[in-house]
């Protein structure tokens, strides 16, 4: 079996599936097709499926030019019919695998695509998991389900996991460039999973088992939110003494070894860092095993927006005014700089917070022109200079590259800002209540 695949693989004859067609699964589909092979993406979404068919890409990273070209060529074609699958040689999971609001793993796609794929799998045919997922999924949720099929994994079928790194709109790393993780559960598996990936991504990186290739992954992302976690209690150390956290760490990362610079804000949003640690944090519960490192991160990283709101208080406090009443504008709502996603954005407990305060919140951000939370829809204000002026505080939360914060600085009261977005300027009319103590603000 293994040699046949192999065979396929090598000849380009291999029919490819990408179950899941979001930002990680679309262009990896491309990747495959641009290199020859037949593929078949499948997602429950008719809607995504009727859209990709007609060439329309719904991803930034894939033009719909380039989807349009292999979609005529006959190279890519979308379906929401499960039965499609058993025509695959190759399959790619790429579903999403979020948290539970108790923090806890939701493996619902995750399932429901290992069910889908173990009704409709046969002899020779090869599985890798992409989702982020805790260490153990491979084995212990897939193998099960392939075996109950009368299946054996490493001869009759090969079963593999190879972590996604995709990031949305970096202009450098992309599907094709980055390095590729890949840990199957018998070598075997590990092999031709390598093949898949090897016939259309320039740099493949096998390991010894799924749960080693798991465990990459979520090492990767807990890194960032623990480093992220240390420098934002930086800026509270910073703050009680009276010190610019800013200024300490640029000048930290002059040291050209053992030294990464992250910075502070006002929390982390996205889908990858405030969640995948979480993964790794409930394993190991089950296994009786705190790990603090990822529950301080994200203890610390959580209370970041209360800061913020905190810093408004005491910069409106110096007006002489309370928060109850006053009009804030928070500038820049996407969860972090120069794109328009708001997910987990440390922007939505900064405006409930400071609502729950009795403040009167609107934003501005230029990615995003409304949005939904709790229920009700927010519209983006135009940054006009009364709206700038009206404002009892400016708080910028995510610093996007198109704003004039000069003009911000001469134009608003005060400005709160969590990203150094506002270093360097002339001071304007505003007084800049970077830290705690506005007392020792900036003039
Ligand atoms: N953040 C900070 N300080 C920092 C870095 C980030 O506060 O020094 C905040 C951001 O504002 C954001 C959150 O953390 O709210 C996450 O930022 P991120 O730069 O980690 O961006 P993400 O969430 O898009 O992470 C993705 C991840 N990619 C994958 O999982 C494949 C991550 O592994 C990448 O390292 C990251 O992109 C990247 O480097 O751009």
């Amino acid at each position: 079996m293994k040699n046949q695949l192999l065979a396929k693989l090598e000849s380009r004859k291999a029919c490819i599936g990408v179950v899941g067609l979001g930002y990680v699964g679309l262009p990896l589909a491309l990747e495959f097709a641009k290199v020859g092979f037949k593929v078949i993406g499948y997602d429950v979404s008719e809607r995504i499926v009727k859209n990709l068919n007609a060439g329309h890409s719904h991803i930034q990273d894939v033009p719909s030019s380039e989807l349009d070209e292999l979609v005529k060529a006959g190279k890519f074609e979308a379906t929401a019919d499960e039965s499609r699958l058993r025509e695959m040689d190759a399959i790619s999971i790429a579903v999403p695998t979020p948290l539970a609001k108790t923090r806890d793993p939701d493996m619902t796609y995750v399932i429901a695509a290992a069910d889908a794929i173990a009704r409709n799998c046969h002899p020779g045919l090869l599985i890798v998991l992409e989702s982020t997922t805790y260490p153990g999924t491979t084995r212990e949720l897939m193998q099960p389900k392939l075996e109950a099929a009368g299946l054996t994994v490493g001869e009759d079928v090969f079963l593999a996991f190879s972590p996604e790194r995709v990031d949305p709109g970096n202009p450098k790393w992309n599907t094709k460039n980055t390095p590729k993780v890949v840990g199957g559960i018998t070598p075997a598996c590990t092999e031709v999973a390598s093949a898949l990936y090897a016939s259309c991504l320039e740099q493949i990186v096998p390991v010894s088992s799924t749960e080693t290739a798991e465990l990459v992954k979520l090492l990767e992302n807990t890194f960032r939110s623990v480093n992220i976690g240390l420098v934002n209690e930086m800026q509270i150390v910073c703050d009680k003494l009276g010190v610019n956290v800013w200024e300490v760490i640029d000048a930290a990362a002059t040291k050209p070894f053992g030294f990464m610079k992250f910075t502070p804000g006002p929390g982390i949003g996205g889908h990858c860092i405030p969640l995948d640690p979480h993964y790794l944090a409930w394993k190991m519960r089950t296994l009786n095993y705190k790990t603090r490192f990822i529950d301080l991160a994200s203890e610390i990283n959580s209370e970041m927006p209360a800061l913020v709101v905190e810093r408004v208080a005491q910069a409106l406090n110096s007006d002489k005014k309370p928060v109850n009443g006053s009009r804030i504008l928070v500038l820049g709502v996407a969860y972090k700089r120069d794109i328009d996603d708001m997910r987990e954005s440390p922007a939505l407990d900064v405006i409930r917070l400071l609502e729950e305060q009795k403040a009167d919140v609107v934003y501005h951000d230029p990615h995003v022109a409304s949005f939904r939370e709790d229920g009700h829809e927010r519209h983006s204000v135009e940054l006009t200079d009364e709206e700038l002026s009206a404002a009892d505080a400016v708080v910028i939360v995510t610093d996007h590259s198109s704003i004039d914060y000069q003009r911000v600085v001469n134009l608003a009261k005060v400005v709160v800002d969590t990203r150094n977005a506002t270093a360097g300027l002339k001071p304007g009319g505003a007084r800049s209540a970077s830290r705690t103590r506005p007392d020792l603000a900036l003039a």
